[in-house]
């Protein structure tokens, strides 16, 4: 209502002065145009008789002789537009048939007074006071909001300084309790090492005991085998009947394929000391025993007797195997070892089975188990220790960074951390989480790919705010191009809000993101005056 008699009392004056001043002149400029003085160019270049003005003729050379006409190309016309704001257009558009002001003011009337152009100044006036009236009101309520971010970053940033001093103590704590388990779990685990090689030598020792004695063995068994006169010797006649040695694969073994297998021996028959020394380790690996479809390294014999034969000639041979039984027997008697009847007698029995149970590694001594368990313990005491300080270094690190970070000028800006904003656009889902980091994802598709992560603020050189736009930098690398980045221009709004994104440069984005965090300053009352004390081009 008060807003009606204003603009009525204000269309009134204008009436009233409209037909003292000059067309086309601001208010405030009128004290420049006197009729009774000579009128001076605005640039002072010329001094003119008032008559000239508005004469529709050019005189000045800055066009200020003719506000109200379109003699000057660079003159400006002053349209009051009562009821909205006042405006300057170029006077080349001063009566040349379109209404350009809102009020009319640029068209000439009628000589009956009329003008050709509708007033529409009090309607767009109304749609703009209400477009105000609404930002006002976004910005009040972001004004609000921000008060709260300031509070919310009051009241916590204290709480996590604070936190920061614990965790950094207990991180140190727990640094030096992971340290003392890891030298001694180190310690434990060299003497577990020591006492595990040590059995593991014993063992392997004893296998190969094992293994040379199988094989002497097995030697023994081919070798009465395939000595089938039992005379004592090989010949190349009795090595013929076995066909795993035709060499060239023509269906028999020939005197040459025998003689090689037997390695020529001295008198054209491979006694034992020969067979064993020379032939037995070339051809254990082809050999056969009759009746048998395996390897004789796999074979299981049918009716081969238990016991290994003796072997009266070989006395020699005979100790030491009788030696290494005894150090087998000894091993496996230890306090540890496994206990089972290892004769001879077993023993070859068992590999005839094929069962390789034998050649098990016996379990550790009792001492080396203590180690091992003492060792397992150490192990897990240092596992947790080291799980206690990762999870209190990333509660350090998170409360450094916090506690670093620089939320603006009143800590506003922390209530936006841990948060994230999206845009759609017709290819893309945008993301920004303020502080973190920013993000594009085809709408179609899964993979995101990073736009940077955020650096730090940037000033606007204009308005020198501090805290004008977030640099985020260092994202996924564009092709032949740089690694991408956003500038993130802030604006004050009654809420977070990402408002558009663009790329000016290719992998270069920009967002504008509307924040309460950004409204510091409480918005001024509308001050409906200004709708016309206001100028602008
Ligand atoms: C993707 C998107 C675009 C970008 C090109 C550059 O398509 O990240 O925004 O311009 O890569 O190759």
């Amino acid at each position: 209502m008060m807003e009606r008699s204003f603009i009525v009392i204000a269309l009134l004056m204008s009436a009233v002065s409209a037909s003292l001043k000059p067309r086309g002149v601001d208010e405030k400029n009128l004290s420049l145009y006197r009729p009774d003085q000579p009128f001076q160019c605005f640039d002072k270049s010329k001094t003119y008789s008032f008559e000239h003005v508005n004469d529709d003729y050019c005189d000045c050379p800055d066009g200020s002789d003719e506000p109200g006409t379109s003699a000057c190309p660079n003159g400006r016309f002053y349209c009051p537009n009562v009821g909205h704001r006042p405006k300057y257009i170029s006077s080349m558009f001063v009566d040349d048939g379109v209404c350009d002001c809102c009020d009319g003011s640029d068209e000439q009337r009628t000589p009956g007074g009329e003008s050709p152009c509708q007033n529409s100044c009090e309607s767009l006036g109304r749609i703009a006071r209400e477009a105000a009236e609404r930002r006002r009101a976004t910005m009040e309520q972001g004004h609000t909001l921000y008060k709260d971010y300031v509070s919310k970053y009051e009241a916590e940033i204290a709480e996590k300084r604070e936190k920061l001093k614990s965790v950094e103590a207990s991180r140190a704590t727990a640094d030096d309790e992971k340290k003392r388990l890891q030298t001694t779990k180190e310690e434990v685990e060299k003497l577990e090492s020591e006492a595990k090689d040590t059995h593991q030598k014993a063992w392997d020792e004893q296998k190969k005991v094992i293994l040379e004695q199988r094989d002497r063995q097995r030697a023994e068994l081919a070798f009465d085998e395939l000595d089938a006169d039992q005379d004592g010797s090989v010949s190349t006649a009795e090595l013929q009947h076995h066909l795993e040695f035709d060499v060239d694969g023509d269906g028999v073994v020939s005197d040459d394929e025998a003689r090689e297998n037997l390695e020529d021996p001295p008198n054209g028959a491979a006694d034992r000391t020969h067979f064993h020394e020379k032939v037995w380790p070339h051809i254990k690996e082809v050999y056969r025993r009759p009746g048998s479809e395996h390897d004789t390294a796999t074979a299981a014999p049918t009716e081969e007797p238990a016991t290994v034969p003796s072997l009266p000639d070989e006395e020699e041979d005979e100790e030491e195997e009788r030696r290494a039984e005894e150090r087998l027997k000894e091993f496996r008697h230890r306090p540890h070892g496994r206990h089972h009847d290892n004769s001879r007698e077993d023993h070859a029995k068992k590999h005839d089975d094929g069962d390789d149970a034998d050649l098990k590694m016996p379990e550790y001594p009792e001492e080396t188990k203590r180690l091992m368990d003492a060792a397992d313990q150490a192990r897990n005491a240092y596992e947790d220790a080291r799980k206690a300080y990762d999870e209190l270094d990333r509660e350090y690190s998170e409360l450094l960074s916090v506690t670093a970070t620089d939320f603006g000028a009143a800590g506003e800006y922390y209530a936006l951390r841990g948060q994230c904003f999206e845009l759609e656009d017709r290819e893309y889902v945008y993301k920004l989480c303020p502080f973190d980091r920013a993000a594009q994802k085809q709408k179609h598709g899964h993979h995101e790919t990073s736009l940077g992560r955020f650096e730090a603020w940037r000033a606007d050189a204009t308005s020198g705010n501090k805290y004008a736009v977030q640099a985020y930098t260092n994202g996924e690398g564009c092709w032949n191009g740089p690694a991408r980045s956003v500038a993130v221009k802030v604006q004050c709004g009654g809420e977070n809000k990402l408002l558009t994104v663009s790329e000016p440069n290719r992998c270069e984005y920009a967002m504008d993101f509307a924040t309460p965090a950004a409204c510091s300053v409480p918005p001024p009352p509308i001050d409906h005056h200004s709708f016309w004390d206001h100028t602008e081009l």
